[in-house]
C-alpha cells in the first residue's frame, strides 16, 4: 500500500469511527501496520475515550492478595508460579491472610485484587474458606477474586457446573472477578504458551455464566509475545462478540508480556509504542466496553500517564504486595500513594476520580467512604461536568 492509499484507508477508518460504526477485524489490523501514524490512531482513541468517559481519570485504592505461587500448570509466560519444593513456594496461612485484610482497611483499601496458583494438594474448600473468611471479617472490601483459570479448576476439582461454583463463590463473598488468564485466544498461540489450562472455549462460557449470575468481570489481553496483529484483533472481537451477548465485562486491560524470569526470556518486551498503539487499537475495537485500563504496574509510570490521551480511562489503583509483574522482572514501584497517583491523573489533564471495583465513584472521609449511588456503573452527571 503507498502513502495515499494508506491516508485513504485510514480517512475510511476515521469515518466510521466518528459516525459510530464497528470497526472490523480487517480495520483492527491495518491499524497495527507500523506506517499508520501513532498520533492519529492515538487521536481517535482520545475521541471515544472522551466521549465515553469525558475527562475522568479514574483510579481506586487497593491491595492484591496471592494466597499461594504453587501451580500445577506451567505457562511459559508466568514468573511467579512455583513447585511445591521449591524454596519459592509458599501457601498463605489464616493468619497470614486476615493480617492482609487489617492492611488493607487501616489503608483504606476499598478493593482486594486475590488471584493465585492451581495448588494441586488444596482443595475448592480451601479456596472458598478464604474469600468467606476475608468476607466476614471485612465485609467492606470487594473482593475481585479468582480468574477464569481457576473457576475451570474448581470445577475439575469438585465435578460440578461453572454455575454452582460460581454461585457458591458468590454467596461466600465474592464481589466479581479480574481479568486473568485469558492470554490469547486463538489456538495457534494458545497452544504454544498455556496448552493445558483453561481453554478459550472455558474462559468466556465462565464470563458469560459469572455475566448470568451477576457478577460483573474484567477482560485482558496479554500481549508482545509470539502473537502477530491478527491474533490480537481477533481476541478483541471474541470479548466484543460475548460483551454484546452479556454486557457485564466492566473494563479491558492490556497486559505487556514481560519476559525476565519467564521460558520466553529471550524475547524482547515490547515498546512503549506498542503498548500505546495496543492500547489505543483496545479502545476503537471494544466499542461496547466502557472503560479501558492503562495498568501503571505493568506500564510503567510514564506510559501509563501518556495512554490517558490514547484511549485510557483508568490507571487501576494504589497497590500494594504485586507479584506477578515484579517477579517477571516490573521495575515499577511496589504501591503508589493516593496523593501521587492523583497527581499523575492530573498531570495528564484529566480529572481524577476515585471509583470502586464496579466504578461508582467513592466519597471518602479519611479511611471511611461510601459508594456514589447503590446502582451500577459510573456516576453518568459527574462524568458529564468533567
Ligand atoms: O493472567 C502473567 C498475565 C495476568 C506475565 O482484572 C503476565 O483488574 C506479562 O489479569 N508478563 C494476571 N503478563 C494479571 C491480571 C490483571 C492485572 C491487573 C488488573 C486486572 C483486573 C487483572 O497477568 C495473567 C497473565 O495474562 N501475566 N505473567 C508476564 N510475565
Ligand atoms: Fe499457574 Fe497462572 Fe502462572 Fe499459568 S499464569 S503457571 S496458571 S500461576
Amino acid at each position: 500500500m503507498n502513502n495515499s492509499e494508506m491516508r485513504a484507508r485510514f480517512r475510511e477508518i476515521r469515518d466510521k469511527v466518528e459516525s459510530e460504526q464497528r470497526l472490523t477485524l480487517d480495520d483492527g489490523i491495518f491499524l497495527y501496520d507500523p506506517a499508520v501514524p501513532l498520533a492519529e490512531i492515538g487521536a481517535l482513541a482520545n475521541l471515544v475515550r472522551e466521549r465515553k468517559n469525558g475527562n475522568v481519570g479514574y483510579y481506586n485504592i487497593n491491595t492484591h492478595l496471592n494466597p499461594t505461587n504453587v501451580c500445577v500448570y506451567r505457562c511459559k509466560f508466568c514468573a511467579f508460579r512455583s513447585d511445591l519444593r521449591n524454596p519459592k513456594g509458599y501457601v498463605f496461612s489464616d493468619d497470614q491472610i486476615i493480617a492482609r485484610g487489617q492492611e488493607a482497611t487501616d489503608a483504606g483499601c476499598t478493593e482486594m485484587h486475590i488471584v493465585g496458583g492451581l495448588h494441586h494438594q488444596k482443595p475448592y474448600e480451601w479456596y472458598r474458606h478464604l474469600i468467606e473468611l476475608l468476607h466476614e471479617n471485612f465485609p467492606k472490601i470487594h473482593l475481585k477474586g479468582w480468574t477464569a483459570v481457576e473457576i475451570n479448576w474448581f470445577e475439575f476439582q469438585t465435578k460440578k457446573s461453572v454455575k454452582w461454583v460460581l454461585e457458591d463463590l458468590k454467596a461466600a463473598g465474592l464481589g466479581s472477578m479480574p481479568g486473568g488468564g485469558a492470554e490469547i485466544f486463538h489456538p495457534e498461540v494458545r497452544d504454544q504458551l498455556c496448552e493445558h489450562k483453561a481453554n478459550t472455549h472455558a474462559w468466556l462460557d465462565i464470563h458469560k455464566t459469572a455475566h448470568e449470575i451477576g457478577l460483573r468481570t474484567n477482560c485482558t489481553m496479554l500481549y508482545g509475545h509470539v502473537e502477530k496483529a491478527y491474533h490480537r484483533i481477533d481476541h478483541l472481537i471474541r470479548l466484543r462478540d460475548l460483551q454484546d451477548e452479556t454486557g457485564g465485562f466492566q473494563v479491558f486491560i492490556p497486559l505487556a508480556f514481560h519476559p525476565e524470569n519467564t521460558k520466553l526470556d529471550h524475547i524482547k518486551k515490547p515498546s512503549g509504542l506498542m503498548d500505546l498503539r495496543t492500547l489505543a487499537i483496545s479502545r476503537l475495537m471494544l466499542d461496547n466496553v466502557q472503560h479501558i485500563k492503562a495498568y501503571w504496574i505493568m506500564l510503567g509510570i510514564e506510559t501509563a500517564q501518556i495512554a490517558l490521551a490514547y484511549g485510557a480511562d483508568d490507571l487501576d489503583g494504589t497497590v500494594r504486595h504485586e507479584l506477578i509483574y515484579h517477579d517477571a522482572g516490573a521495575t515499577t514501584p511496589e504501591h503508589l500513594t493516593v496523593d501521587k497517583i492523583k497527581d499523575l491523573i492530573t498531570e495528564a489533564g484529566r480529572v481524577p476520580v476515585e471509583r470502586d471495583t464496579v466504578y461508582r465513584r467513592v466519597i471518602r472521609d479519611e479511611n471511611d467512604y461510601t459508594n456514589w449511588s447503590s446502582g451500577e456503573s459510573v456516576d453518568p452527571v459527574l462524568v458529564a461536568k468533567v
